[in-house]
């Protein structure tokens, strides 16, 4: 190819490359020596936990698991740069908003709180007592708490997101726009319905007792590069892996675990898939429901013919609701619709079938390539119906593994950052903390910025995160977050959220999970909760970025103080020992027994989830088989009864080389793009069709019909092998394309997977 930043690249994932990029990364921080040293503490029983994905460590005891982008997570965070004072007087924030995501975060760690100052355009050193008073005299003067937001991304700690909701609660509003709203969402609203409870039902036990795994829309090698290990370990013992995906990532079909010599010496490193499932985008319902009325066909048959049945009659006898609705669906279902919506040929849907019902032990894992669909809910749904076919939830090898994104959005959840509670979290908020929390259910993220445009949401808290670059309809949030009295953020580096500001706006400096939280009474360890329900301590090494960082608790605190003074909560008590926040927690929350007790041993302790057990959490106690039709009316099918086969599904993913809006790099070395970003991936027959070309610079507009024109300018045409219609680009660049108002039925989450786009020639220079 004559792009010179397009190359195929052929290696494993894993392996050489990624050291490599390690060292790349630390020189870049400026951290050769140090960031070694931070390294060997990740993940260590008496470490820190890493800041990147949520997958769960085997006991936390074992020898450091290498990972390349765990190692940028950390040098990101333990950076020797530093954004000063001097840095924001040199810089308006005019002149800021020019420099792109990359360079905004690569100036370093914040050292201290910054007021925005109008007059002349630029952030001023503040007093935190002086931004605590704004805060306090903006969030008083609201005639209704209903007028504040607080945002949670999700690496907040247990106790840090602890605070903050009983903060915001005591405030009086649940209006808890979190991150999670873009991207587990469905996962936590479509199980509850099904199985009982919103989260995985596997630990990683079930890993050594599993014989097939499916693999749904999901980048391992990229985003959760640990669960490389688990999966290297499963196709050594014999399992079958099937991935479910457009793409065929890398990750997805070998690895070299640098841990292993061996892996390090082949070319080609250790097979992961045997088998891959190409659905076009969205096309997992028909897909799956596919599968199951093959599973259901393949019974009838040894009902007829004699043998052992193909479905476990016994367990759904014993344990479901509603199968038989379900199977005289899939029974009335159509061959040729499913076909059609999958984008899956029928012989490919009855070899997952096939493998599926040979599987004694399947374990099925998603992640976003499922959620961020309209009707990412009943997806999931059908994914339940068909485990429970089989009897493969509550068995050991067997089970649904959600993989969840940062590192504790799960345990956020768990300790109450939700903008829907639930009346018996409330009662029990209210008998441990003697006040009434507001019961009427708040706003999440994309009712947050629609509020915000409507003039009903003036003050905007964010505890992490960058709001208006991971949120859909990027001008309108743009918009959104300008119209506020006053912004702010608590954070560890300089993002756009910063710069796109409210009348009023401050950033606060925190520090990460790497750093050492001491109060008065001494170093302060932080509990977090992987993706498999378990919750471990993580204690800090390195000095805080700053003397004036201070502790996201103790922000949360003295925000709380100066808000809320006489509210009969000792907020500084529990800031200075983190063990009461514990404490607190476990009255509140019954599951976490013994907490302190719990979280020190070795590895933490697991939850518990009752579907685990077989205990369904359902209104009939019973785990519930439901019916989801194929949808025929999506905003694709629209799109295309109006410009025909002129319609794109445009997907939004991650590159290798970011972390969401964080961008440490601009490589994506896996699919074979160096040293850009502004690409979209698209095969040739479509290109051919379109009358398009390799290297040609293009503009997407998106299609819909609220009359606001959606566009993204100038990306790179780069052929590659996605089904056809589909295109593929990265996150936050494409977001302008996504409304506010498309999102999942139920669960609300952007549909940042299924974008119906035209292209167009690009119309800015290249
Ligand atoms: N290094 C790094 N680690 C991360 C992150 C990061 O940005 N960088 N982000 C973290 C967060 S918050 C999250 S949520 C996770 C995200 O981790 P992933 O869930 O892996 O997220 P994406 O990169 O969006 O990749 C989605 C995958 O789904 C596939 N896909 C897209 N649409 C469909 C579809 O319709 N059907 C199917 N079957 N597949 C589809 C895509 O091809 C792609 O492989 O990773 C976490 N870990
Ligand atoms: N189009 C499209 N949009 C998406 C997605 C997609 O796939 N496609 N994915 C969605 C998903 S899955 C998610 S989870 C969201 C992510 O949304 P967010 O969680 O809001 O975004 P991040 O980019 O992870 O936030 C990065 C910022 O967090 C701050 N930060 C980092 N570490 C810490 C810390 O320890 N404490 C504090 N207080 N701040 C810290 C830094 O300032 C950094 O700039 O984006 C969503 N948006
Ligand atoms: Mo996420």
């Amino acid at each position: 190819m004559s792009d010179s930043g397009i190359k195929e690249y052929n290696a494993p994932a894993g392996g050489w490359g990624a050291l490599k990029n390690v060292a790349i990364h630390l020189l870049k921080e400026k951290i050769p020596g140090r960031g070694a040293l931070t390294l060997l503490s990740q993940n260590q029983p008496d470490g820190f936990d890493c800041p990147g994905c949520a997958w769960p460590d085997r006991e936390h005891t074992s020898t450091f698991e290498f990972c390349e982008n765990g190692v940028k997570a950390v040098a990101a965070e333990s950076t020797a740069k530093r954004v000063t004072p001097d840095f924001f007087a040199r810089h308006t924030v005019t002149e800021l908003l020019q420099q792109s995501d990359y360079e905004l975060e690569a100036h370093g760690r914040l050292t201290h709180p910054m007021r925005y100052d109008a007059a002349t355009d630029r952030y001023v050193q503040v007093s935190w007592d002086e931004a605590f008073k704004l805060m306090a005299d903006h969030l008083n003067a609201l005639p209704d708490p209903d007028q504040a937001a607080f945002y949670t991304s999700g690496r907040a700690s247990n106790e840090a997101a602890f605070m903050y909701q009983l903060f915001v609660r005591r405030y009086g509003t649940n209006n808890f726009p979190d991150c999670s709203n873009m991207c587990h969402e469905p996962t936590s609203i479509g199980l509850p319905e099904t199985v009982g409870v919103g989260k995985g039902t596997v630990t990683l036990d079930d890993f050594d007792h599993c014989d097939t795994l499916i693999l749904f829309g999901q980048n391992p090698a990229t985003n959760h590069p640990r669960m490389l290990g688990e999966l290297r370990e499963c196709a050594k013992r014999g399992a079958t892996i099937v991935a479910v995906n457009p793409l065929r990532e890398r990750g997805l079909e070998r690895f070299a675990s640098p841990q292993h010599m061996l892996d390090m010496l082949s070319p080609k490193g250790v097979q992961i898939s045997s088998v891959f499932i190409r659905p076009k985008l969205s096309g997992d319902l028909a897909l799956i429901k596919g599968v199951a009325k093959r599973v259901l066909e393949m019974d009838d048959a040894v009902i007829d013919a004699g043998g052992e049945r193909v479905i476990d009659v016994e367990f759904i006898a014993e344990h479901c609701a509603h199968f038989d609705d379900f199977a005289a669906d899939l029974r009335a279902s159509d061959w040729s619709e499913i076909v059609e919506e999958s984008g899956v040929p029928y012989e490919e849907i009855d070899r997952l079938a096939g493998i599926y019902a040979r599987g004694k032990a399947v374990i099925a894992t998603w992640g976003m390539g499922l959620t961020q669909h309209k009707h990412a809910v009943a997806t999931l749904q059908m994914l339940t119906n068909l485990m429970l076919m089989r009897g493969n939830i509550g068995r050991r090898g067997a089970g649904l593994c959600p993989v969840r994104g940062h590192s504790n959005v799960q345990g956020d959840r768990t300790v109450g950052i939700d903008e829907r509670p639930t009346p018996a979290f409330l009662d029990r908020l209210e008998k441990v903390f003697g006040f009434k929390p507001p019961r009427h259910h708040g706003y999440d993220v994309v009712a947050t910025i629609q509020a915000m445009l409507d003039d009903k949401v003036k003050v905007f808290i964010g505890l992490g995160g960058n709001f208006v670059m991971a949120s859909p309809d990027t001008d309108r949030v743009f918009a959104a977050m300008r119209a506020c009295n006053l912004t702010v953020h608590i954070t560890t580096k300089l993002n756009r959220s910063h710069l796109v500001h409210g009348r009023d706006a401050l950033i606060l400096p925190t520090m990460g999970r790497t750093e050492i939280h001491a109060t008065a009474l001494g170093p302060q360890g932080v509990t977090v909760e992987d993706s498999m329900s378990m919750v471990h301590i993580s204690y800090g090494i390195n000095k805080p970025a700053s003397p004036e960082c201070l502790t996201e608790i103790e922000i949360v605190a003295r925000l709380a103080q100066a808000t809320l003074p006489d509210a009969g909560i000792d907020w500084m008590w529990y800031a200075e020992d983190y063990a009461r926040i514990r404490d607190a927690i476990e009255k509140v929350y019954p599951q976490f027994k013994d907490f302190n007790a719990r979280v020190v041993r070795p590895g933490g302790f697991h939850l518990g989830v009752a579907s685990r057990n077989r205990v369904w959490l359902t209104p009939s106690g019973r785990a519930e088989f439901k019916v989801h039709a194929i949808p025929k009316d999506t905003p694709i099918h629209q799109a295309r009864k109006r410009f025909g086969d002129r319609v794109l599904t445009l997907m939004t993913t991650r590159s290798h080389d970011q972390y969401n809006t964080t961008v440490y790099g601009m490589d994506d070395r896996y699919r074979g793009v160096f040293g850009q970003r502004r690409v979209l991936f698209m095969n040739r027959a479509d290109m051919d069709r379109l009358g398009f070309a390799p290297g040609q610079w293009v503009d997407l507009v998106s299609v819909w019909d609220d009359g606001i024109e959606r566009r993204a300018d100038g990306f790179k045409l780069v052929e590659y092998d996605i089904p056809d219609g589909c295109i593929s680009g990265y996150y936050p660049e494409t977001n302008p394309l996504v409304p506010l108002h498309s999102f999942a039925d139920k669960a609300r989450t952007p549909t940042s997977k299924s974008i119906p786009v035209l292209m167009e020639p690009s119309r800015v220079a290249a």
